[in-house]
């Protein structure tokens, strides 16, 4: 029953220790008598059953059993302690009429003899309601009643709740103590604006955008949860922690943000060499070798159907990478050399014929 004060019991503190606390609570005599303490199980057992489960429990480092109340004064305390009918620990069933204490430090002591006309040895106490005991039908087994304090025997077939006492014949401490840890928990700060994160480019670490424009409820900073990440070009939702300057008080806090990753800038090592093509001939004619770029991909003419003029001339080529998702097109020149065209004979001139004269 004092379990349950114990476990209400709140804590907070303004100190920074995160160390857990133990608190020690001590109750004073109200619930004890006479050094001893008093349990109730509520439930319905058996006075068999009851004895079995009072046996088994400690307190304190007393051991249990249903109460035995060999005086007036722990009669009357525990009626003003419990709110409902419960079995004590006195039994007639090793000899009928006999009523002993079965358990505890009066384990063994006769306390009545007979039935309701029966008699309490000398010095021993006990409080049968009239007419009680009766052994109506064989009832060997004492239950007190609440209102009354009074004392009945009822069967081994009866159903009650039960009365442990806890108590030695030694003199026992006259207070007890429980103690409860309780562990100090960080108080959670509150991100009032995310801050904004710097676009970088791909290939680049989270840890390269700058964080700017955050604040919380506390002192603090930010910093992304996984700064090694190289991000995919695009935008994304990704994890950033604020961690407070007070971090043995304030908890840290993790949020998402928006970062944008611009595709990465392509390099043309050595633009490519380009074939010659003759005068008339689109520049998709000219194949494109030998060039090299900082990642993979293709070049191609940017206007593959134009036909230059002879001569040489400056082009536009395109490279496209192969993962255009994270890259970007790029477009350079290249010179292509345009040679005039040879003009096609169709018909062949024909000659006017000449005379022939011969020397005298
Ligand atoms: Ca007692
Ligand atoms: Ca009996
Ligand atoms: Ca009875």
């Amino acid at each position: 029953m004092y379990q349950s004060a114990l476990r209400a019991v709140t804590f907070s503190t303004t100190s920074a220790s995160t160390v857990a606390r133990g608190f020690k609570v001590t109750l004073g005599s109200a619930i004890s008598f006479g050094g001893h303490y008093y349990e109730y199980v509520s439930g319905s057992y058996s006075w068999a059953g009851a004895r079995t489960l009072a046996l088994g429990k400690t307190f304190n480092g007393l051991s249990g059993y249903l109460a035995n109340l060999t005086s007036a004064d722990e009669n009357s305390f525990v009626k003003t302690k419990i709110g409902t009918d419960v079995w004590i620990g006195g039994s007639d069933e090793g000899t009928e009429g006999v009523w002993k204490w079965m358990d505890g430090p009066e384990a063994g002591i006769t306390f009545w003899n007979g039935l309701s006309t029966g008699s309490a040895p000398s010095g021993k106490y006990a409080n049968w309601n009239a007419g009680e005991p009766n052994d109506a039908g064989n009832e060997d087994y004492a239950q007190f009643y609440v209102n009354t304090g009074k004392w009945n025997d009822l069967p081994s077939g009866s159903r009650l709740g039960f009365l442990v006492e806890y108590g030695t014949d030694t003199p026992a401490i006259q207070t007890f103590s429980g103690t409860r840890i309780f562990s100090v928990t960080k108080a959670t700060p509150t991100i009032i604006v995310a801050p904004t994160a710097a676009p970088i480019n791909y290939g680049q670490t989270l840890g390269s955008s700058t964080l700017s424009g955050g604040s919380a409820s506390v002192a603090g900073s930010f910093a992304f949860a996984n700064p090694s990440t190289t991000p995919a070009a695009g935008t994304s939702n990704l994890n950033v922690i604020f961690t407070p300057t007070d971090n043995t008080r304030y908890e840290t806090v993790t949020t998402s943000i928006s970062v944008t990753v611009n595709k990465a800038t392509t390099t043309i090592a050595t633009p490519p060499t380009p074939t010659p093509i003759g005068y008339g001939q689109p520049l998709g004619s000219s194949t494109l070798g030998g060039g090299i770029a900082s990642v993979p991909g293709s070049f191609a003419w940017t206007t593959p159907s134009t036909s230059p003029n002879a001569g040489t001339t400056s082009q536009g080529v395109t490279f496209t990478p192969s993962d255009t998702a994270n890259y970007n097109t790029v477009t350079r020149s290249a010179n292509v050399t345009v040679n005039k065209a040879m003009p096609s004979i169709t018909t062949a001139p024909t000659a006017t014929p000449i005379a022939f004269q011969s020397p005298n």
